[in-house]
């Protein structure tokens, strides 16, 4: 097997793997050519099957706003056993994601077309990802996410291929394919055309100003006892509008109490927090 290899053995979404958008549907969101392109790097490249095939992401890739396409890693291995880890130095539990197959396979995928894009590697050591950082990810042409297994990444992955680390929160997974789907996810939706004319304003929540979202009501107006706030039935806009924007503040002003409370060491989760005034 060559050192550099581009085996063209890609599991593909998107345009080429969906049949074309149907004559009867708006082709007015039919883009000639991806917004936006993703390169997954991983293991288990089927665990995006139903992720991409549904709603949402499935319309998009159906529009060719997006294109994702999929790396099976062990197609780098070198190896007659194919074999993508190895025993840490050192000692320890678990096996290591060896750097030979990772650094040759993300070489090789950035050389498949320009530009090589933006590389990123899950781990719950990276930054955590935010709306900010999203909206800054939904301005590049092409990304690259890089998905781990076992224990970690060699270092000299990220050595080498200098990734921006990206984690969605401090607990530990299994690999980085759900924390690439959440970027696929949260990038995905702010692509024009991504979202329907009906969804296209639900960027209130971490929107611009940050605040967070109102509640929401559907029918029945009664349920179980409860009922919905009188001024969303009242037709009075300006009034809807200034209610909502009061229950964003507060839910925001909550959060953000919560959030400089101090921690208990070793309390149960869920425990009572600590007496305000
Ligand atoms: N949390 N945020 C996360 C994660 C799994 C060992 C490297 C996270 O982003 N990624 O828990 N990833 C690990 C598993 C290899 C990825």
């Amino acid at each position: 097997m060559p050192a550099v290899s581009t085996p063209n053995h890609e599991v593909k979404s998107g345009s080429d793997a969906v049949p074309p958008a149907s004559s009867v549907e708006d082709s007015s969101t039919v883009a000639s050519r991806p917004l936006i392109r993703f390169d997954v790097l991983t293991l288990f490249p089927n665990l995006f099957e139903g992720f991409l095939s549904e709603s949402i992401l499935k319309r998009a890739l159906e529009r060719n706003l997006i294109a994702v396409h999929r790396h099976d890693l062990r197609n780098w291995a070198s190896n007659k056993h194919h074999q993508v880890d190895d025993r840490p130095f050192g000692g320890g539990p678990g096996m290591v994601l060896m750097a030979p197959p990772v650094v040759e396979a993300v070489e090789a995928v950035q050389a498949l077309t320009a530009p090589p894009g933006l590389v990123l590697a899950m781990t719950p050591s990276g930054r955590r990802l935010d709306q900010e950082w999203v909206r800054r990810l939904a301005t590049q042409p092409r990304l690259i996410l890089l998905c781990g297994r076992y224990e970690g990444f060699d270092e000299r992955i990220i050595e080498l291929l200098q990734p921006e680390l990206v984690s969605i929160g401090d607990y530990v997974l299994s690999g980085g394919e759900v924390p690439a789907m959440v970027v696929i996810d949260a990038v995905s939706r702010l692509i024009p055309g991504v979202l329907g004319d009906d969804q296209s304003a639900v960027e209130d929540s971490f929107g611009p100003e940050g605040l967070l979202d109102h509640p929401h009501y559907t029918r029945p107006r009664l349920y179980r006892g409860l009922s919905v706030p009188e001024v969303l039935t009242s037709g009075n806009h300006a009034e809807i509008a200034r209610w909502r924007r009061e229950q964003a503040l507060q839910r925001t002003r909550q959060r953000f109490r919560e959030a400089v409370l101090p921690t208990i060491p070793n309390a149960p989760y869920g425990s009572a927090p600590p007496a305000t005034e």
